[in-house]
């Protein structure tokens, strides 16, 4: 395992809000996970930890679609302040972990951690772990839910209020996305994804190749210069084991599968920035999906079973 000479500080930013799910209660997540001592357990692995708490945004107006998007003007805002903390926290040099609030906020982190590494001359790589692809436009989601188009925004489609944040349009390009986990997409988002050349590993590729293949893969090229941000969505996991998330699907990746690929990421030593999200403690039972997030999150900020040798 290759640590870097001093560990970041890792910096938790609360962003409370469900605007862009379809199923409300993601707004509950930043409290349903320093309930589940995050903090705490980061602190344990030898970090030092702050918590800025929680950043400020409008509340859930639950209005219907209009052209294609649900609470855009709302899902801006979030997404403006979102921008802001994360780009402070990567000034201080500290490593943003966002605590959601639904995947929509992944638009304001990442455009932000692009624009930082633009400025530093890193290269940035995206892993993107989630049941979907999250690469709907206007045209074809059957919801308008805004959580389900964080990757096709930062890949220059969507509204121009959130494919603009960042000084580069598009923020980021297909050719930095790895997705894995993925097992529902909609049908127009099926072609969208193939015709972008986005990188997906599937859950049929994961079962095929098992989760460290897939890992290596996925992996496969960074270098000393690479910022690394790890996008976690929380269906990417099976609904057996985190039943607290708004859009379960069946067959997801496993306990073990989880920690491998954690610490594999780990590993790498390249973490820089990432995003938890689609907690939903109104679907949770006994806040287990939240203590399940802070084991694995300790996995990926390196809690390892044994002394592991240096590679
Ligand atoms: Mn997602």
């Amino acid at each position: 395992m290759r640590h870097q000479a001093a560990p970041p500080t890792l910096e938790l930013i609360g962003a409370p809000t469900d605007v862009g799910a379809g199923v409300r209660g993601t707004s509950m997540g930043p409290a349903a996970l320093r309930v589940a001592d995050l903090d705490t357990a980061l602190r344990l692995l030898g970090f030092h930890v702050v918590d800025s708490g929680d950043i400020l945004g409008p509340l859930n107006p639950r209005q219907p679609p209009i052209n294609g998007y649900r609470h855009l003007a709302e899902v801006h805002a979030w997404n403006t302040a979102l921008f802001d903390a994360v780009r402070g926290a990567l000034a201080r040099n500290a490593l943003p972990i966002v605590l959601g609030g639904d995947h929509s906020l992944a638009i304001g982190s990442i455009s932000a951690v692009a624009q930082d590494c633009r400025q530093r001359g890193k290269r940035l790589r995206v892993l993107w772990l989630d049941a979907h692809t999250d690469f709907n436009t206007s045209d074809m989601t059957p919801t308008g839910n805004i959580h389900g188009m964080p990757v096709a925004c930062l890949c220059g489609h969507g509204p121009m209020e959130l494919t603009s944040l960042s000084d580069r349009q598009p923020a980021i390009d297909p050719a930095d996305v790895r997705q894995l986990g993925i097992r529902s997409v909609d049908e127009g988002e099926k072609q969208f994804v193939q015709q972008m050349g986005l990188t997906v590993y599937d859950m049929r590729h994961i079962d095929e190749m098992g989760m460290r293949a897939t890992m290596q893969q996925a992996l496969d090229g960074l270098d000393d210069d690479t910022h690394l941000h790890v996008s976690f969505d929380l269906d990417f996991l099976d609904p057996d084991i985190a039943p607290g998330v708004g859009t379960p699907v069946l067959g997801g990746v496993t306990y073990r599968e989880a920690q491998l690929c954690m610490e594999m990421i780990a590993d790498t030593g390249r973490l820089g920035s990432v995003d938890v999200v689609e907690l939903n403690p109104a679907r949770d039972v006994q806040n287990r999906t939240a203590l399940l997030t802070v084991d694995l999150l300790s996995s990926l900020f390196g809690k390892s079973t044994l002394v592991r040798p240096t590679l």
